[in-house]
C-alpha cells in the first residue's frame, strides 16, 4: 500500500494487477455492452475521440467515450469497482478524494486508431487543489496491440502543456518526447491509477476484438462542489483549458 503511494506521487501512476475479481467483470462487461449498443440512451453522453462527426451515424466510432454512464444504468454503481476504486484513491491521495465522473473508453475491432498524448487536466477547468487520480480499469485483456496504456512517468511536478483539439470534438493532444514512455498491459479486472498531469496515450487496436475500459476520476471533495459551482459536471460540452 505504502509503496504505490510512494510511487503514484513519484512517477504520476501505477498499476495494480487484480482490483477487481472475474466475476466482477463479467458484470460490468454485461452493462458495458448494453451501453455500447443502445445509441439512443447515451447519445447526449457520447462521442468518438478519433473526431467523427456526430451527425455521420454510418461511420464506425473508433473510440467511443461515454460519458456517466452510471447516471444511464445505476447498478453500475453497486459493482465491486466504484468501492474498491475509491478505496485506492483515499489511500494514494487522502481521505477526502471521491468520484468526480466516470466514463467509457471503447476502441472498436481494427479501427487502429490512437488516443494521442494528453495530460487529462487539460480537459479540466483550473482548480487550486489539483489532486486527482483516474482509476483506468481494463475489462479486457490489454496490451499495445489492442490500446493497453502507456505514461510518461513523471521525474519533477509536470507542468499543464499546451493542447490542441482533433476535430469534431475529437480528443485533446499535445506534443511530448515520448522516448521514456512505458506501455501497462494488463488482464481482466487489472488497472491503472494517474494523475491529471501524467502524459497518457494508447496505440490504435488493430486485433478482432472490442478493447473495453472503465474509467472513474477522482478529486478532493471540495474541488468537484468548485466545479459543480461552475456547471462542470462532466456530461455536456467540455469548458476545457487546452492552452
Ligand atoms: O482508453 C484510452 O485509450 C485513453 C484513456 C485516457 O486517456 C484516460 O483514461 O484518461
Amino acid at each position: 500500500m505504502e509503496s504505490k503511494r510512494i510511487a503514484f506521487n513519484k512517477k504520476g501512476f501505477i498499476s495494480l494487477d487484480a482490483l477487481l475479481s472475474v466475476e466482477e467483470v463479467e458484470t460490468i462487461r454485461d452493462i458495458y455492452d448494453q451501453l455500447l449498443q443502445d445509441k439512443e440512451k447515451t447519445g447526449h453522453l457520447r462521442s468518438d475521440l478519433a473526431g467523427g462527426k456526430k451527425e455521420d451515424s454510418k461511420k464506425v466510432e473508433r473510440i467511443t467515450q461515454i460519458m456517466r454512464p452510471s447516471t444511464i444504468i445505476t447498478e453500475l454503481l453497486k459493482t465491486g469497482a466504484y468501492k474498491k476504486a475509491l478505496y485506492w484513491a483515499k489511500e494514494l491521495l487522502g481521505e477526502d478524494m471521491e468520484m468526480d465522473f466516470d466514463m467509457m473508453i471503447n476502441k472498436a475491432p481494427h479501427t487502429n486508431t490512437p488516443t494521442p498524448w494528453h495530460q487529462d487536466a487539460a480537459y479540466w477547468i483550473a482548480m487550486p487543489d489539483k489532486r486527482s487520480a483516474s482509476c483506468w480499469i481494463a475489462l479486457d485483456n490489454v496490451f499495445e496491440e489492442n490500446g493497453c496504456m502507456w505514461f510518461i512517468p513523471k521525474k519533477e511536478e509536470q507542468p499543464l502543456l499546451a493542447h490542441k483539439n482533433l476535430p469534431h470534438g475529437g480528443a485533446l493532444y499535445c506534443e511530448t518526447d515520448t522516448a521514456e514512455a512505458v506501455s501497462v498491459p494488463l488482464e481482466p479486472g487489472g488497472c491503472t491509477f494517474h494523475d491529471g498531469h501524467t502524459l497518457h496515450f494508447s496505440r490504435g487496436n488493430t486485433t478482432n476484438s472490442q478493447r473495453r475500459a472503465l474509467i472513474l476520476n477522482f478529486r478532493p471533495k471540495k474541488m468537484i462542489d468548485y466545479e459543480r459551482e461552475q456547471g462542470v459536471d462532466h456530461t455536456g460540452e467540455r469548458k476545457q483549458r487546452n492552452q
